[in-house]
């Protein structure tokens, strides 16, 4: 997978029409979005289709999937069949749910991630305590994407080195959560940046400067 400029849009707004006027100003240098909760609630699902036919990006479905097997299958085939390249899945849930995703994302010759630590303060109270587990898992599924936070680079250090070099960590948490972008992209591939862009009221002057202090 390639990221255009390693930035990946969170696209947490609830109208197509605020979605146009964002990407009208940065679809030039994006090629990568993600689309979740609050898109799809308030638009619909076939707002994946409709970015996608007219943009052409490639789309993560943000979907946090955290079911049984059976409900994780419907749910992934639904999504990929909307359009989207990976749909997140958390890991929490074990191997069985995770290989549903992933079974039904070859299906489609698409991908998933994996969430493994969350960017939040909250995410020391539960899921730290098995994050690296969850990439452990991962791993030993065969899957090569994952999600991963830029709010706790030592944490995100450790589960780069259970991934291996060879997998792709997308990391959110950059901007707005304190998360910084170079030192993020010391051990993540791309991130994932959603108000410190869309909720700029200079939205292609915002994106100008992470690019910026990333190719510093
Ligand atoms: P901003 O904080 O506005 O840049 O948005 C971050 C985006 O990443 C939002 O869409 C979150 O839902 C998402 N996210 C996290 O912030 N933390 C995580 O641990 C995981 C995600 C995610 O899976 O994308």
């Amino acid at each position: 997978m390639k990221v255009k400029n390693d930035i990946i849009i969170a696209l947490d707004l609830f109208q197509m029409d605020a979605v146009r006027k964002l990407l009208e100003e940065i679809s030039g240098q994006i090629n990568t979005v993600k689309i979740g909760y609050p898109l799809i609630l308030s638009e619909g699902l076939h707002s994946i289709s409709k970015i996608k036919e007219e943009y052409g990006f490639n789309i993560i479905a943000d979907f946090k999937v955290a079911d049984i097997p059976e409900t994780n299958q419907k749910i992934a085939d639904l999504t990929f069949n909307a359009g989207a390249y990976a749909i997140i899945t958390h890991g929490f849930v074990g191997k069985d749910s995770v290989q549903a995703c992933l079974d039904t994302a070859e299906e489609y010759g698409r991908d998933i991630f994996i969430l493994t630590e969350m960017s939040h303060p909250g995410a020391e109270q539960f899921i730290q305590n098995v994050s690296l587990d969850i990439a452990r898992m991962g791993v030993d599924l065969g899957v090569s994407n994952y999600v991963a936070p830029s709010t706790r680079l030592d944490r995100l250090k450790k589960i780069r080195e259970i991934v291996g070099e060879g997998s792709f960590i997308i990391s959110p948490g950059v901007g707005v959560q304190g998360g910084d972008p170079a030192k993020t992209l010391e051990f993540a591939d791309a991130l994932i940046v959603g108000r410190s862009i869309y909720a700029s009221d200079e939205p292609q002057e915002a994106l100008n400067s992470i690019i910026d202090s990333i190719e510093l």
